[in-house]
This record gives structure tokens, C-alpha cells and sequence, in this order.
């Protein structure tokens, strides 16, 4: 709680944060609240989703692929909905989406928001964590001149990106908010529906210890990634352990508090994660932008994530992100160029 004794709010770090424009501050603003409505509405179904039997899966199949659970679609029209209404948000891509939802804006420079309603919903069934990612840009043209079907509405890279966010449903249900170099962490208060925070910013921990990654897919991992990871268990002082939950947000979440490192390999045994399982708009982007404002970094492997610019709405990348000791370590370890 600050000095104050008021808690400290997402619209307080947005009004508190130098260098926005007053339109922007208020677009920021009215896309943070649509965003907090989405999260206490899904934190209030995700309680009782068992006894709703909402945790399991509709049968079908998005766009990419992948089975969609149930509540993916009540997530997906829930902050659809809200966006909507906020008046902020001019665009919204959506995992869910093949094309971005042109919205309706009552602001004079709305913002263009990429979203992963939920992400790891397959851990639903088993009451583990999950999450929704969003990443907030600054439009690189107007989309009502029409929804390009590449990325044109999105910068050449992540220069668009001014505010990352995510929810993460657990224990408590915790809204993270980076904008300009700082992070906080809210916790959702269920007595008043208000996401509280305690006006500190978070920063990585140097020194951190685990190590995040689906070791299943060792056998199909280039050989330099092989023997990091078997560098990190047996030589490396201290060793690292393993902690993994199959879902990034809670993955992230619990790296950023304690300090760890988070990879999501290419897989070259699955055609369709040959360039890694995360998609660079609404998983990559905002996760490497939330990093960085905590004194991390985010990687492809090769490249900063923030420099690689999008080829398609729903591009997939390689992901490695964590603190910057840990990152430069992995660097340095398999031979890629030492991020500065
Ligand atoms: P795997 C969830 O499906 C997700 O996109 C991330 O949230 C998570 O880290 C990863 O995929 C888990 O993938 O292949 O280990 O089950």
C-alpha cells in the first residue's frame, strides 16, 4: 500500500507514466478498464467453471489449428465486447481471428490492441493457471482505410508497441501492466472488484535459478539448445531447476518474481512448430516488451523479439525471455550473438 494509503491502480501508473499524450493517456486508460472488466468477469466464470462445465473443449478447431476450449469463445467475445464499448480500441487482432475486428472509436487516436484471450486453456480441465495477453500499439495507418490482410496495421517491428499487459488466473488473479520502461503487478481484490498494487515497480531478480521449457521435445532441438540445457542441470554453479506449468503466462509470472529463463524452442519434428509454438503479435511481442521494462530481454534464439518484424497476423516464432544475466548466459552458451 503507498504512503498514501490508497492503492495504487493501473490508472494511476497510466496517469503517473511520463511521456504519453493526453489522448493517449485516455485511450490507454479506457483499454486497461476494458481489459480489467474481461478479468474479473473471466477470474469470476474460471472459479466456478467446473460446476458451470465450462473447462472443457467445443470440438472445433481455430485457425491455427488448435483445439478451441470453451471458454476460449467465452474469453475471445467477453474482451470483444468490452473493447467495443471502451471506444478505444480501433483494431483487434485475436488469436481466436483470422483478420483484425474493425471496432468502433470514440477517441481521437485510438490504439490497436493484439490479443491472446487465453492462453494455456488446456490446463483448465485441471484447474491450473492460465492467462490473457495483450499487446497495445499505436496503429502504423488507419484501419478504417480498410484491414490490410498482411500486418501493415502493425509497424515494422515492435516500434508500434507502447503497452503490454497480462492477466494471470490463479491462486488470485493478477493483472501485469508495462508502459514506458516500468512494470507493476496488480492483484484482483474480490471485495471490491478493483486490481490493486503497491506502486513499486517489479524488476527481474539477478541470479535467478530456474529454467522453463518442455524438455519432451529435447530429442528435436538443435544440438547447441541441447547442451545448454543439460549444460544448466549438471556444470553450470548454481545448477538451475525445472519448473514448468504449460502455460506462459504463469510460466512468465513466476520467472519474473524469482528469476528464470523461459524458452519455447523450435521444434523440428512438427511441421507446424518448426518456428517455435508462440505467435510474435499477441504471445512474443507483448512478453519481450513486458521484459524489457523489467530488465530482461527476449530472443528468438538469434534476434531481440522487439526488432523482428511481423510477415503475417499470426507468425509463430521461437521464444527465450528473461533477465538479461540469464539471457546473455543462454547467448553466450550456444553461440549466438551476446545481446548488449
Ligand atoms: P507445450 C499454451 O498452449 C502455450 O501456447 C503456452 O502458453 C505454453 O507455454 C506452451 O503453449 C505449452 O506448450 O507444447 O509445452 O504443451
Amino acid at each position: 500500500m503507498p504512503p498514501s494509503g490508497n492503492p495504487f491502480t493501473p490508472f494511476d501508473q497510466i496517469q503517473n507514466t511520463p511521456g504519453l499524450g493526453k489522448d493517449e493517456r485516455l485511450c490507454l486508460s479506457a483499454t486497461v478498464v476494458a481489459i480489467e472488466k474481461g478479468g474479473r468477469k473471466i477470474a469470476s466464470l474460471l472459479r466456478q467453471g467446473p460446476i458451470l462445465g465450462i473447462t472443457g473443449s467445443t470440438d472445433t478447431k481455430n485457425i491455427q489449428g488448435e483445439e478451441v476450449q470453451t471458454m476460449d469463445q467465452i474469453a475471445q467475445n467477453t474482451f470483444l465486447t468490452y473493447f467495443q464499448q471502451s471506444g478505444a480500441v480501433q483494431a483487434l487482432l485475436s488469436e481466436e481471428s483470422e483478420f483484425p475486428a474493425l471496432l468502433p472509436v470514440r477517441f481521437s487516436s485510438p490504439c490497436l490492441v493484439a490479443m491472446d484471450p487465453l492462453d494455456g486453456s488446456s490446463n483448465l480441465s485441471v484447474n491450473a493457471s492460465v492467462g490473457s495477453i495483450f499487446a497495445i500499439f499505436r496503429p502504423a495507418r488507419d484501419p478504417r482505410a480498410g484491414v490490410p490482410s498482411d500486418t501493415e496495421l502493425f509497424n515494422d517491428s515492435a516500434s508500434g508497441l507502447f503497452a503490454a499487459c497480462y492477466l494471470l488466473y490463479s491462486v488470485s488473479t493478477s493483472l501485469v501492466l508495462a508502459i514506458n520502461g516500468e512494470v507493476h503487478v496488480y492483484t484482483l481484490d474480490p471485495s471490491t472488484g478493483e486490481f490493486v498494487g503497491n506502486g513499486t515497480p517489479v524488476q527481474f531478480p539477478d541470479g535467478g535459478k530456474i529454467y522453463s521449457v518442455n524438455e519432451a521435445y529435447y530429442p528435436s532441438w538443435e544440438a547447441p539448445l541441447q547442451e545448454y540445457i543439460q549444460w544448466v542441470k549438471t556444470d553450470r554453479k548454481p545448477t538451475m531447476i525445472l519448473r514448468y506449468i504449460g502455460a506462459l503466462v504463469g510460466d512468465f509470472h513466476r520467472n519474473l518474481l524469482k528469476g528464470g529463463i523461459y524458452l519455447y524452442p523450435p521444434d523440428a519434428s512438427d511441421r507446424v512448430k518448426a518456428s517455435g509454438k508462440l505467435r510474435l503479435l499477441y504471445e512474443a511481442y507483448p512478453m519481450a516488451f513486458i521484459a524489457r521494462a523489467a530488465g530482461g530481454m527476449a530472443t528468438d534464439g538469434h534476434r531481440p523479439i522487439l526488432e523482428i518484424r511481423p510477415n503475417s497476423y499470426h507468425q509463430r516464432i521461437p521464444l527465450v525471455v528473461g533477465p538479461s544475466d540469464l539471457i546473455r548466459e543462454f547467448q553466450s552458451r550456444i553461440g549466438a550473438p551476446v545481446s548488449s
